[in-house]
């Protein structure tokens, strides 16, 4: 389905890898929905109805492109001697780029999230993320949560991958937007955290906060991987809980991105 100003048009192929993986979706999309039947908005999109936006791309995830995520993993990992890389990789040519999911362990807006249960520390990471098509280009954004434990990260940052990717760690939603041109550097990330209908955390910061352009994650990324399909790139954090903060079982986490929606999600844990 396309929403396109207020209305929403039925594409007749469901093949999802095949139907974002080009180059220029935007225009693609314009033409295909000329010819379609309108839908009226009815009522507003169930969370729960939608499905994560992606079929079978890998999740990629950049990392300290925020000076605010440098400085609180600068100090979650002081006594591990580990706070020295974050600073370095802050600084290089070459940003931290990390797997963070596998398509299948993705989940959407409406869907639970996981805190590992051999974590003492865990915090959401809202992330605008880029779609890429198979040549590299960004053809879209959507949201992205990437749940982390900062206890693990914090005690040997050899251990990202365990504080990173696990079942339910990754939430991608509620939708691709994908505009006719590049996403405005003022668009506003926010995030609420709700505990029982009391808010936790609070805050919200522009993406032009960030050290690195979109364009120079991705093609860090695509130096030596392929991606038949494209791939999702999480592009990193500047909202950070403060160091008291941890999740717990049936918080909700809320993050909103301009234009393109809300990626809603309660947290649980694994059985
Ligand atoms: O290096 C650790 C992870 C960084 C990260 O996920 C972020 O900055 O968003
Ligand atoms: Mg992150």
């Amino acid at each position: 389905m396309v929403v396109s100003r207020g209305t929403k048009y039925y594409l007749s192929s469901t093949a999802w890898d095949a139907l974002i993986n080009r180059s220029h979706l935007y225009e693609f999309l314009v033409q295909e929905i000329k010819e379609l039947p309108e839908h009226a908005m009815a009522d507003s999109l169930l969370e729960n109805e939608l499905l994560p936006p992606i079929g079978s791309q890998e999740v990629w995830a950049a990392g300290v492109t925020y000076f605010r995520s440098k400085e609180a993993r600068m100090d979650e990992s002081k006594n591990s001697g580990g706070a020295t890389f974050y600073d370095k990789v802050y600084e290089a040519e070459r940003p931290e780029l990390f797997f963070k999911s596998a398509p299948q362990r993705v989940v959407g807006s409406g869907d639970l999230v996981y805190i590992r249960k051999d974590s003492v520390w865990n915090v959401p990471e809202p992330e605008l993320t880029l779609f890429i098509n198979n040549h590299g280009d960004i053809e879209g954004y959507t949201i992205g949560n990437d749940m982390s434990s900062r206890s693990i990260e914090g005690e040997n940052p050899l251990y990202l991958p365990q504080a990173k990717t696990y079942t339910r760690s990754a939430s991608l939603g509620p939708c691709l937007f994908v505009p006719p041109s590049p996403i405005s550097p003022d668009t506003t990330i926010a995030m609420e955290i709700i505990r029982s209908g009391k808010i936790m955390y609070k805050d919200s910061v522009p993406i032009n906060k960030m050290k690195r352009k979109h364009t120079e994650l991705a093609s860090w990324l695509f130096r030596e991987c392929d991606f038949p399909s494209g791939c999702f790139l999480m592009t990193g954090t500047c909202l950070v809980p403060s160091g008291e903060f941890t999740l717990a079982v049936d918080d909700l986490v809320k993050i909103t991105i301009d234009r393109i929606g809300i990626l809603t999600n309660k947290v649980g844990v694994k059985n």
